[in-house]
């Protein structure tokens, strides 16, 4: 079978020990980190259409989601770069345990010169304000996956202006969901519908910022 084949066939079964030799292996034989990753994102949009369909269901999708975090952790050292130009705090918000997405736009954003901290899954508004004060990251990035969601990235900008540190960084908001309407209506500085989106404005902006 054609490796890529191989990487799609791992992810659909959720096979994490197989994910990890695919890439390895596709990576070995020259295929491209975005070959690899559109491969695993055409699966996913399979995944989400059958999840949908109660055709799969949340143990299942679960551990398809932990085979395609064991991909990013394969791919992720190509991103980094020598030089960091920027700091960025990112997480999903609260009551949301979607990381894919995240992880994928972390992985850019490393690719396109930041230093990132990433404070993982349902995170709370006070813990991205808690982060700022520990950090001070030039960027607050949040991901929401779902609609009922949405909204606490509202309430953890609110959080963040309550504690009086907003004017110290700017914030990125995305995620499928989210819209550049709601973005602009909750006050956030920045959206992008995808992680290649996102690394091209975090790429021009720490060019901007270059001393
Ligand atoms: Co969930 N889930 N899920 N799920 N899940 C969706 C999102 C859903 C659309 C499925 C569906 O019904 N068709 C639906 C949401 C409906 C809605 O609100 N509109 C849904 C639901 C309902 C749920 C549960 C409520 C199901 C349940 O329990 N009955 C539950 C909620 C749990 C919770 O969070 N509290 C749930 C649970 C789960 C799993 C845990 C099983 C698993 C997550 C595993 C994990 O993340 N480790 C899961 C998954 C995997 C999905 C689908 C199938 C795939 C999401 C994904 O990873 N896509 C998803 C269906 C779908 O998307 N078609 C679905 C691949 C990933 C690369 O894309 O995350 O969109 P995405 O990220 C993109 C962009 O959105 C963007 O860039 C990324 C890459 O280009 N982006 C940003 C993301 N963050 C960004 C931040 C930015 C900028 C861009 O700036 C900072």
């Amino acid at each position: 079978m054609e490796i890529l084949q191989e990487v799609a066939t791992a992810l659909q079964q959720g096979n994490s020990a197989a994910m990890r030799k695919n890439v390895v292996q596709a990576l070995a034989s020259g295929h491209t980190y975005s070959e690899i990753v559109r491969t695993m994102l055409d699966v996913m949009g399979e995944v989400g259409i059958q999840f949908k369909n109660n055709e799969l269901f949340v143990p299942e999708v679960l551990i398809i989601g932990r085979a395609f975090n064991v991909a990013l952790d394969v791919v992720s050292p190509l991103f980094e770069e020598e030089e960091e130009r920027g700091l960025i705090v990112i997480g999903t918000v609260q009551g949301d345990l979607h990381d894919i997405g995240k992880n994928l736009v972390k992985m850019l954003m490393v690719g396109a010169g930041a230093k990132v901290i990433d404070l993982g899954v349902d995170v709370k508004p006070d813990a991205f304000v808690e982060a700022i004060k520990k950090y001070q990251p030039d960027i607050v990035a949040m991901s929401a996956l779902l609609t009922t969601t949405m909204v606490q990235m509202n309430q953890t900008i609110k959080a963040i202006q309550k504690a009086g540190v907003r004017d110290e960084i700017k914030i990125f908001v995305g995620g499928a969901p989210v819209t550049p309407n709601f973005a602009a209506n909750i006050g956030a500085d920045y959206y992008a519908p995808d992680a290649g989106s996102v690394a091209e404005i975090v790429r021009e902006l720490f060019e901007k910022n270059k001393p």
